[in-house]
């Protein structure tokens, strides 16, 4: 369920996503984040669907410098990278950063741990399993790149032990994070440390979650999800 803004707050707020996902609408690529923080603060907002002709036009490149997705516009305001947008609705709404201004500061380092600490390894086994399967060298480099997303988990869930959530409630630190570690699901890596897996199963079990999952589903495959 969405709300309207209040009055003085934005239009309406635009996001880009692909046409049809490559996952197939299982929630991997990056508008899902959006979709969530948007849905977590209540926001309603719009997608424009982009193709992968139309994410390399001029139009998409003019609001996206790497032609990627997703992007958010907001009026004049026109951002891209997923973690800068789900910053921009943190600042800009109650719910996902906490009051205290130390612990807001701790929300953002987390923020920032997911996207450059603990996706690269991740976005690497992608790559190796996917794009790089067929090379000689494949089956070498697939175990190494395994342990080093292996050297980021473990200390993660050592960190996390018994908690629900990285530091005290919910917030965009852990929107992130969960984010990111969902794409380890598909390699069983995930697995391998339950408190985590069981982290990953919390935010999956947020309503606004279950939303943003829908909607995106229901993009990619034109059906409501059940
Ligand atoms: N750092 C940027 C951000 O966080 O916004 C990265 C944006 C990005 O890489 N976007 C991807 C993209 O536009 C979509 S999410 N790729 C198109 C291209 O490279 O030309 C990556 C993604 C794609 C597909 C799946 N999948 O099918 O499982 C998962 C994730």
């Amino acid at each position: 369920m969405t709300i309207d803004p209040a009055p003085g707050v934005p239009a309406t707020p635009i996001i880009t996503a692909f046409e049809r996902s490559p996952d197939g609408g299982k929630g991997l690529a990056r508008d899902t984040r959006v979709r969530w923080a948007l849905e977590e603060v209540g926001r309603s907002y719009d997608v424009r669907p982009v193709s992968f002709e139309e994410k390399v036009a001029p139009a998409h490149l003019a609001l996206h410098p790497f032609g990627l997705i997703p992007t958010y516009e907001e009026g004049d305001l026109a951002l891209f990278e997923s973690g800068s947008i789900v910053l921009h609705l943190a600042e800009h709404h109650a719910g996902l950063f906490p009051e205290d201004p130390d612990a807001r500061s701790r929300a953002i380092t987390w923020m920032f741990a997911a996207v450059s600490t603990v996706e690269p390894p991740i976005l690497e086994l992608t790559t190796a399993v996917v794009f790089e399967r067929d090379r000689p060298w494949a089956a070498e480099r697939v175990p190494l790149v395994r342990e080093r997303v292996r050297d980021r988990l473990r200390p993660l869930s050592a960190r996390l032990g018994d908690a629900d959530w990285l530091d005290g409630d919910f917030s965009a630190g852990d929107l992130m994070m969960v984010s990111v570690l969902l794409r380890t699901r598909p390699s069983g890596l995930l697995d391998e440390f339950p408190n985590l897996a069981a982290y990953v199963a919390r935010g999956e079990a947020r309503p606004a979650y279950e939303r943003a999952f829908a909607a995106q589903l229901e993009q990619n495959t034109g059906a409501p999800s059940s």
